[in-house]
């Protein structure tokens, strides 16, 4: 093991490292670990191939009801009797639950729990046993059956007869139980179960081996999705076919991985370990509710859709959730119940947001802002990278630079714009630093293995890492955002935690040593994967908690886990200025999305090296609609602020810019949705058409709620643009021309350079707001349009969330919800929900209808009881009527009729 201390010689080799990997081009992969680095990855692939498995058998008199809803039942092997304690729970929204725990282990096994909002709700009509014998039990959930098989021990659920999950069909369970170093063989402290070294680096493993493996089968599978976060399609591909290895399973460990490449599933910053099967009948899920390192073969589909797949983790119990869908939404809601949804955002927070390593001092700050005005571009907010601190030292700033943060941040305030700062984990020990002196008192430091503060290198020298996994270390940090200790902060300042995997650098894989201890003893091997997940929430609980509660929180995290959604939102981390990468941003951000994470994006412009013109303003007409929009750049890279680019690159970026403030009330509706029923914001096609089977592995373009379609140019000279229109009997329309184009099909787009292909679907209706304003918060009582698209047979309908888009003053009835319906000719706006009452100035100040049949003879709007003739143009190619200024407030009912 590396000696940890000031040692110098530790600092000059951390500081070299640095700076080569800064020079190099590309990422050093062999930083990381591959499956055959890691000897619970060999163990049970090996297991996987050989199949010389260790039978798991029930104990037949063990299976009983502990209550109306969870059977428990006893597993055991030849070799020891009455191992395992099982519990299967049946729990509400068709979800079940499987929890495999070791009998009297010599060592505690680590159970996450907070990765769930809440503890789950049993199902309502519990999981009553419909027959038993010798050898199996059925039991029935709701609908669905479960047939419990006990040797070897498998699991099937079927609906109406039909399988839909198996666990352990392919005899892939294994839980090693927890020995001494005494117990252990030669051979297994040889393999690497007692001790492992990678590079120079070496895991003590004190406690050998404790990992767990299962099998689960999808047996109605067209396509697997999910356990993000890697760099690669958003349809999952097998990693292990009928006679061969393919390629590493898919790794879920929380990695700050420099330069890192695309079309790899090596791991990434953050692990949501959440899998969705999808085909035309079925949408099905499988929570694997792990924080320890894990991996997951996907083997290929056999038969037309069978696809099995085997998960394995270093330690903890197996503890697993299966959603029964049926249908997509059934599956987003059925996760959501369990692990939280994402909240409303604030509005600034999904405007557009400029940032940079590192805006150099207060005077750049105001640059920038005012390029932004010169150039009439709207951005809400401006971000302050390390550079803005003194030394490194979170929660403090540079005062030579930065001399009044407050001042700064009030004039930033006074036109309508925020700032977010970074914070992030590592803490430079340096004494008089109040951070590191409290740290140090108070004992909230992650530890070594010999009871000191674990140390390492990283931005500030020699540093320890807050242990996040201690609530009174959370509750103290969140302390910590409060106005009066966070020196120079105001409530318009808002939060960044990076690095927090956590990136150690001169660490093993660049993170913490494994056998690093935590709060409660738990070894960091335990708990990895859910130590930025824990940042995240102390920041976001400190950021709302300096407000008394009463204004929406903002922070950002680099690293997550299932739940992390609770918290805010995540991006992709260190992308590099390349195609290549910004086409990667589209199937890593559906993956994020359909795993709960419905706020997330990419940097814009991508992180390293510069982009050229052609690739920076595609980059932001892609990142414009796509849900976290930020544009963001290395400290070595070309300034590329849109003030800076040549006026016609500009224009484009600016048009961009815009198109995302014209459409924040269609965006902030569908953010409100995704908050009530954890659908995502971006969704993939299949969602919204689940039975047209050409877009199953379709990830080059996608939905925004469920009535936009995008496809964002993603290659250097580009001219046309093949874009799939869903859904056989489905209209789509131009969003921007109006042209109209039939569904179920392939259509060749000619896209210049301003072009952002988006279709809406026909039968929708999309509000925007189309003044052009400094920012988000200037647009607040701005008037709409309704943009009405009208399907085959002349209807169409569509929604609008309005609230103050900053405090919570929605949950005491301050919002309005508008239901917009066109049908028999006419269109109205009627109250979806009563009980709201937010008071807007914003009024109806145009309304598109597009697809009439003909030109209308008059059109006629009753208000308040009142006929009033109104206004319009007719566009005959478009067959568009345009009618301006009905001049009604956004609260009122009214109707319009087209005669
Ligand atoms: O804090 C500096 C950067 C930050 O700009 C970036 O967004 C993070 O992902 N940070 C990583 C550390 C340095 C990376 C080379």
């Amino acid at each position: 093991m590396l000696v940890r201390g000031g040692v110098t010689w530790i600092v000059t080799f951390a500081i070299c490292w640095y700076s080569a990997i800064k020079l190099s081009s590309s990422a050093d992969t062999s930083n990381f670990k591959k499956c055959q680095d890691v000897s619970f990855c060999r163990h049970h692939r090996r297991h996987a191939n050989t199949r010389r498995s260790t039978q798991y058998n029930i104990v037949a008199d063990s299976v009983k009801l502990h209550s109306s809803s969870v059977l428990q039942f006893s597993v055991e092997t030849p070799q020891r009797k009455n191992h395992l304690d099982c519990q299967l729970h049946g729990l509400a929204q068709k979800t079940l639950r499987l929890q495999v725990r070791e009998r009297d282990p010599i060592r505690k096994r680590y159970e996450v729990e907070d990765s769930l909002a809440a503890p789950p709700e049993p199902a309502d009509d519990g999981l009553p046993i419909s027959s038993q014998t010798d050898s199996s039990t059925e039991l029935q959930f709701g609908d669905a059956t479960v047939h419990l098989k006990y040797a070897p021990v498998s699991l099937r659920v079927s609906v109406n007869g039909v399988d839909v999950l198996s666990l352990n069909s392919k005899k892939l369970l294994e839980f090693r139980s927890s020995q001494s170093r005494e117990q252990a063989s030669k051979a297994a402290i040889k393999g690497g179960d007692w001790e492992e070294t990678f590079k120079t680096f070496n895991d003590s493993k004190p406690f050998g081996p404790q990992s767990i493996g299962l099998d689960v089968t999808f047996h109605k599978a067209k396509q697997v999705y999910g356990i993000p976060e890697h760099a690669d399609s958003f349809a999952l591909q097998p990693t292990m076919s009928k006679k061969h290895v393919l390629r590493d399973p898919y790794r879920l460990y929380n990695l700050d991985v420099f330069k890192y490449e695309v079309n790899t599933n090596t791991a990434l910053y953050g692990s949501v370990p959440l899998m969705l099967s999808h085909s035309a009948q079925l949408t099905a899920g499988v929570f694997w509710n792990n924080v320890a390192e894990t991996w997951v073969d996907v083997n290929e589909r056999k038969g037309d859709a069978e696809i099995s797949t085997h998960w394995f983790s270093e330690s903890g119990i197996i503890d697993v959730f299966l959603f029964l869908g049926p249908s997509p939404a059934d599956i987003f809601q059925q996760y959501a119940t369990l692990t939280g949804y994402s909240p409303l955002p604030p509005m600034f927070a999904i405007s557009y947001h400029q940032s940079r390593w590192n805006y150099n001092d207060e005077g750049d700050v105001y640059n920038v802002v005012n390029g932004f005005d010169e150039d009439e571009i709207p951005v809400d907010v401006i971000w302050l990278d390390i550079e803005h601190t003194s030394e490194k030292k979170y929660l403090t700033w540079d005062r030579e630079r930065f001399p009044d943060p407050e001042r700064m941040q009030d004039q930033l305030w006074s036109v309508h714009r925020r700032m977010v700062s970074i914070i992030d984990p590592h803490i430079k020990r340096e004494d008089g630093y109040h951070v590191h002196d409290e740290a140090s008192q108070q004992d909230f430091y992650v530890k070594s293995r010999n009871g000191s503060a674990y140390e390492g290198y990283c931005w500030p020298g020699q540093s320890s890492w807050i242990d996040f996994l201690n609530p009174a270390a959370r509750q103290w940090w969140a302390g910590k955002m409060s106005l009066e200790k966070f020196m120079g902060s105001t409530l318009s300042l808002f939060g960044w935690n990076d690095m927090n995997e956590p990136s150690v650098f001169d660490g093993p894989e660049i993170s913490m040593h494994k056998d690093a201890v935590h709060d409660g003893d738990w070894e960091h091997r335990d708990v990895h994967n859910i130590y930025g997940f824990y940042q995240h929430k102390a920041t976001m609980d400190g950021m709302l908690a300096r407000s008394d509660g009463k204004v929406r929180p903002f922070v950002l995290s680099r690293a997550f886990f299932a739940g992390s959604q609770r918290f805010g939102p995540v991006w992709t981390g260190d992308n590099t200025a390349d195609w290549s990468h910004l086409k990667m941003s589209i199937p890593m951000l559906l993956s994020l999305g359909s795993a709960g994470l419905s706020f997330s994006g990419a940097d814009v412009g991508g992180f390293f090296a510069d982009p050229d013109v052609e690739l920076l303003l595609r980059w932001y007409q892609a990142g414009a609609y796509q849900p976290f929009f930020r544009a963001h750049a290395h400290l070595d890279s070309r300034r590329r602020e849109p003030h800076l680019l040549p006026e016609r690159v500009r224009q484009v970026v600016r048009s961009a810019v815009m198109q995302r403030y014209m459409l924040l009330p269609y965006w902030y509706t569908t953010f409100w949705t995704a908050s009530k029923t954890g659908l995502p914001v971006m969704r993939p096609l299949w969602l919204e058409f689940p039975r047209d089977e050409k877009v199953f592995a379709l990830d080059d373009e996608y939905l925004i709620g469920k009535d936009l379609l995008v496809k964002p140019v993603t290659e250097s000279y580009a001219e046309s643009w093949p874009v799939y229109l869903p859904g056989k009997y489905q209209l789509w329309y131009n969003f921007f021309d109006y042209a109209r184009f039939t569904g179920g099909k392939s259509h060749i787009m000619k896209v210049g350079i301003t072009t952002i292909p988006v279709f809406q679907r026909a039968g929708s209706v999309v509000v925007t707001k189309d003044r052009l304003r400094r920012s988000s918060e200037a647009m607040l009582h701005d008037p709409i349009t309704l943009r009405v698209a009208l399907d085959s047979k002349l209807r169409a309908s569509g929604e609008l969330y309005v609230d103050d888009g900053t405090t919570y003053a929605y949950q005491n009835n301050e919002y309005l919800h508008r239901r917009f319906t066109f049908s028999n000719n006419k269109l109205t706006s009627k109250s979806a929900d009563e009980t709201g009452s937010y008071k807007t100035k914003s009024w109806v100040e145009k309304v598109l209808v597009i697809g009439l049949k003909r030109e209308p003879n008059s059109i006629i709007m009753s208000l308040n009881k009142k006929k009033i003739d109104l206004n319009f143009s007719w566009l005959k190619d478009q067959r568009t009527a345009v009618i301006r200024k009905p001049d009604v407030n956004l609260s009122k009912d009214f109707s319009i009729a087209f005669t």
